[in-house]
Formats: C-alpha cells, structure tokens, sequence
C-alpha cells in the first residue's frame, strides 16, 4: 500500500503532493513501483496535528480518489469520517482506512456496512492533538490485543461483515518510543493474526525508526529512514502481514518479494528464477 498525503503537514511529505495534478501523478508513480493499494489521505494524523473540516478533506481527497481510481488504482481513502469515507467510495475507493478504528466517528459502522468495502481498522486511543500522552499500558501487546478485539466486535455488532475487515496494530499511535512500544508489538506480530483478520503494518519513516537510527545529534531525518522501512516490511512480510503501508514503494515491493521467495524456499519462481508478479490478495 502506497501512501499519498494530500497535506501540507505530514509526518514526512507534508506538501509535497498537496495539489491534485501532483498526488495523482504520484499514486501513478506509486503502482508502476508496485503497489496494489494507494491510500490517499487528507488529514495529517501527526503526533500534535489539529483536525480540518470535513468540507477541507474532501476538497483535498475526493478528486485524487475519482481520477486515480479512473486510471483502475485499487485506492484506499484514510480518513476517520463516514462522511469523507462515503463520497471516496461513491468516488470509487475499495478501502476505507480509518485511523480511528470506528472511534473519531460513530457513523462509520454503519457506513461501512452498508458499503461492504473492505476496512482497516487500527488500534488508536484518540486524537493526534494528545494521543501520546494516552500511551500508558502494563503490557502494551496485550491492550492493543484486547482493545483491537473489542472495536472489531463493536463494528460486527453494527453489522460489519468480519471478511471486511483488516487490523492494524497502529505503530506511532499512542506508541511512544521511550517506552518501546513499537519494537514490542513487532516482536510479537504473529499474536495479531490469532485475531483471524488479515493484519497491515505501517511503519514506514516513522518516529520509532527515526529516532532507533538517531545519535547525538538527534532523531535521524524521517526521510532518510527508507532502508530501515524496508527492513521492518522484511519482517512483517515474513511473519505474515497482508500488507505494510508504505512512503517509499519500490525497495518494500522488493522486501515482500524477498520475504515470499525467503518463505516458499525457491518454489513459486519463474524458469528464470524470477519472482511472479506480487498478487497479494484482497481481504
Ligand atoms: N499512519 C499514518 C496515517 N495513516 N493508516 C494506518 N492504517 N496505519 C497507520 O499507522 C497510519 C495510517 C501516519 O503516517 P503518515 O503521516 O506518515 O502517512
């Protein structure tokens, strides 16, 4: 899953794709690199970041959604409101990527149901503004275990079909890296999939990374932290994951393509010895 922040202030692209000619170039880009999924978003989720209106994320997603998803994109919309969330989908977006995990809105059951796209649920614990400081656990694994089981059942009782839904354990949400909480629910990635939904790992250029490959300098620039992306999709990849949300494509369509090849010890290769084109799946 490629990510394409139509934003002036993401975590690391902010502005760069914030014009629709250029995001829609961009998700372009993104597919010939080889992902399967592009993810446009409108709001920046930022540790600190405040909320826009509805009427501004829209102005800002929809025709990127419409345009890219013309072109045949199989595009996922990242927002946590249903009102955002059914306009993509009327625009054409197979996806739904809510942050929130159902939370920021309580009208995104209902509308996820009724639109039958499929739907990353992510574990968060509220809004960017003071997400941190809500990043107290005893055992960070087993709450985001247990707090991602009971969103997924909330949305069931609202009448989700199960076989919509992807879970996302939320790395950099209420996650801090002081404590290690991001290196602890990697550690234990296989434990997600006993929640028997098909698991998406996003951690690309994050704080976590920015500031394990940091020194006395400080965190190391966000951007400069692709190989270290690539080698956490290595892993994820390799312990399962659906899918990882991606900056950078190429180098983690290279990474899913080792780890399938890693895995299958040599079988599933072309009479080269070519990987086949990578065909991930749909939830
Ligand atoms: N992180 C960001 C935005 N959207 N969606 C999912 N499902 N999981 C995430 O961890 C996630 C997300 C923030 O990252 P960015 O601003 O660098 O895109």
């Amino acid at each position: 899953m490629g990510v394409v922040n139509v934003t002036p202030d993401s975590f690391s692209d902010g502005g760069a794709w914030f014009d629709t000619e250029r995001a829609v170039r961009h998700g372009l880009d993104l597919v010939r690199e080889g992902a399967d999924i592009v993810d446009v978003g409108g709001e920046s989720t930022r540790p600190g970041a405040q909320r826009v209106s509805a009427e501004e994320e829209l102005r800002r997603v929809e025709p990127v959604v419409r345009e890219l998803a013309a072109h045949g994109v199989a595009v996922s919309v990242d927002t946590m409101r249903a009102e955002v969330a059914e306009r993509a989908v009327d625009a054409g977006a197979v996806l739904v990527n809510d942050v929130s995990g159902g939370l920021a809105d309580p009208a995104m059951a209902r509308l996820v149901a009724s639109s039958g796209v499929a739907y990353v649920l992510m574990h968060w614990r509220g809004h960017s503004h003071d997400m941190q400081s809500r990043a107290v656990y005893t055992d960070v694994v087993q709450e985001v275990l247990d707090e991602l089981r009971d969103r997924m059942e909330a949305m069931i009782s609202a009448g989700v079909d199960p076989g919509q839904i992807v879970l996302d354990p939320g790395l950099g949400f209420s996650k801090v890296p002081e404590q290690g909480h991001n290196w602890a629910l990697l550690q234990e990635l296989a434990r997600f999939h006993g929640l028997g939904r098909p698991v998406l790992v996003a951690g690309s250029r994050k704080r976590f990374l920015s500031r394990l490959l940091g020194g006395a300098e400080g965190d190391r620039p966000f951007t400069e932290c692709d190989a270290a992306t690539a080698a956490v999709t290595t892993l994820a990849a390799h312990q399962g994951a659906w899918a990882v949300r991606v900056h950078d494509v190429r180098p983690n369509a290279d990474a899913v393509r080792v780890a399938a090849a890693w895995s299958a010890g040599g079988r599933g290769l072309d009479a080269a010895g070519r990987a086949e084109p990578l065909d991930r799946g749909r939830p």
